[in-house]
């Protein structure tokens, strides 16, 4: 790699930063600070350039995401955490998320209203709290913040629980009046962490926000909701590295228990499409999905060899299901950023149930040994599922196809090819097209199948 190839392969890496909503001065910075890097490590010439650059780009994003997993300090009694973000950013969901958190961890959580105008977000935090069985401290309505704030943590000591949560009142734009209140907040209720809650597809603009924030209130972590959605969170990097908040936790979801923390490496991946097996891993053991009796489990040993069977997809499919929205499974899994909607369009079409009731039509010999299904066979399965016999024949040729690629790539996750429904060749995409891929796509896509 010359030079110039060098700097071609960085715009690139800068587009794609620019697209997963990094600000552009936070992506110009790490550009700059990999060239330097690239430069020093003597990229320039040498063999497996385009690996080592990523793992490059990697690591300086892992860096400026803030390295490792922050803990917070919640060590006096009662701890205090501000909450505050702009309207709609997902302030009072992730107050009860936290206080959740925190209750499993053994704490005792207090949630207070801190919004003096609106009687509604005082009634949502009510209902939210009460559903995770947290009590929740209101006042009268026009009370001043500063008040509220007192009056919370007096209560919450004679109550001899252990961490105030302080859900504040978010505006639409960053006013004079909401920093004032939350200034006189701080002041009152002196919380040691102070947390901006942010709207993962708040995009570039997150910058903006973090700094109109940081003079008031000087934010001491992040929590960035709503990463369940298209957003690949290059807000948590425009954060961390434009306004230096490290980010602490992510929401991923509406329901109170949507909540993880933030590990700096997996994001660092996410962004670059690198996929996020660690969360799917831990997702996958939470949910206790590998045990269940129903479901068949997968032989990791025998798919590394290539002997991928029928009941390997059962197992696949059964999990997908578990999983929740195929989506957010699929982006998970490195190079499929980009597929997630279509995988999400073939389960809505039912096509993964369709597959499913294939496979339970066939005798367990079968399941283990496709070879033994033959022309007959294959006719008695199509009836017994009630489906087309050309389905049948696609779903073998799917299972064909699959072992061919993992023999040839040994140890391939067998659930990238389930969900890109063998798309990854481009041929038998079970009747849905696969979408025209973009350049990081392809290049996160050719990465994953050489692993
Ligand atoms: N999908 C998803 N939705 C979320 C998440 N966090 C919050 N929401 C939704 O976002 C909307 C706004 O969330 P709130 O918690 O009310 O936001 P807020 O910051 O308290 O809003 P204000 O009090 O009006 O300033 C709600 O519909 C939430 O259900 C998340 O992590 N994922
Ligand atoms: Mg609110």
């Amino acid at each position: 790699m010359s030079a110039a190839d060098l700097d071609a392969g960085l715009a690139e890496i800068r587009t794609a930063l620019v697209d997963a909503d990094v600000a552009t001065p936070v992506a110009d910075a790490l550009i700059t600070r990999v060239r330097v890097d690239a430069l020093t490590q003597e990229l320039v010439g040498g063999l497996g350039v385009g690996e080592r650059l990523l793992a490059i780009v990697h690591s300086a994003l892992t860096e400026t995401l803030g390295g490792t997993a922050r803990e917070l300090d919640l060590r006096e009694r009662p701890a205090t955490i501000l909450l505050l973000g702009l309207q709609g950013a997902g302030k009072t969901t992730t107050a009860a998320k936290l206080a959740q958190w925190f209750a499993r961890e053994g704490r005792r959580p207090l949630l207070v209203a801190a919004d003096p105008r609106r009687p509604a977000a005082a009634e949502q935090l009510a209902l939210l709290g009460a559903a995770v069985n947290i009590p929740v401290h209101r006042e009268p309505l026009g009370t001043p913040v500063a008040e509220i704030g007192r009056r919370a943590i007096a209560a919450a000591k004679r109550l001899g629980l252990d961490l105030v949560i302080l859900d504040s009142s978010g505006r639409t734009t960053l006013d004079d009046d909401l920093l004032t209140e939350l200034r006189e907040l701080r002041a009152a209720t002196q919380p040691r962490e102070r947390l901006l809650v942010l709207d993962a597809a708040t995009g570039q603009q997150a910058l903006r926000v973090a700094e109109g924030f940081a003079e008031a209130v000087e934010p001491t972590g992040a929590i960035l909701a709503k990463l369940d959605g298209d957003a690949r969170g290059g807000a948590a990097l425009t954060v961390a590295g434009g306004a230096g908040i490290p980010v602490v936790f992510i929401g991923t979801g509406e329901r109170s228990d949507a909540l993880e923390r933030f590990h700096p490496d997996r994001i660092a991946r996410r962004i670059l499409d690198m996929g996020d097996l660690d969360t799917l891993a831990e997702l996958v053991q939470q949910r206790g999905v590998a045990k269940q009796g129903a479901s068949p489990e997968l032989n990791e040993e025998r798919i590394k060899r290539g002997d991928l069977t029928f009941d390997d997809l059962l197992a696949q499919l059964r999990q997908m299901a578990t999983l929740g929205p195929i989506g957010q499974v699929v982006k998970m899994i490195p190079g499929m950023g980009g597929m997630a909607a279509q995988a999400e369009a073939a389960a809505a079409s039912g096509e993964f149930g369709r597959a499913e009731a294939i496979i339970l039509s066939m005798t367990p010999a079968e399941r283990r040994d496709p070879a033994l299904l033959s022309m007959a066979r294959r006719r008695r399965i199509a009836g017994g599922a009630g489906r087309a016999l050309e389905e049948v024949n696609r779903l073998v040729k799917r299972l064909e196809e699959m072992r061919l690629l993992m023999r040839r790539s040994s140890g391939v996750d067998p659930s990238r090819l389930m969900a890109g429904g063998g798309a990854l060749r481009g041929k038998h995409a079970g009747g849905h097209q696969r979408p025209k891929e973009t350049q990081r796509e392809k290049k996160a896509r050719r990465k994953g199948k050489r692993r």
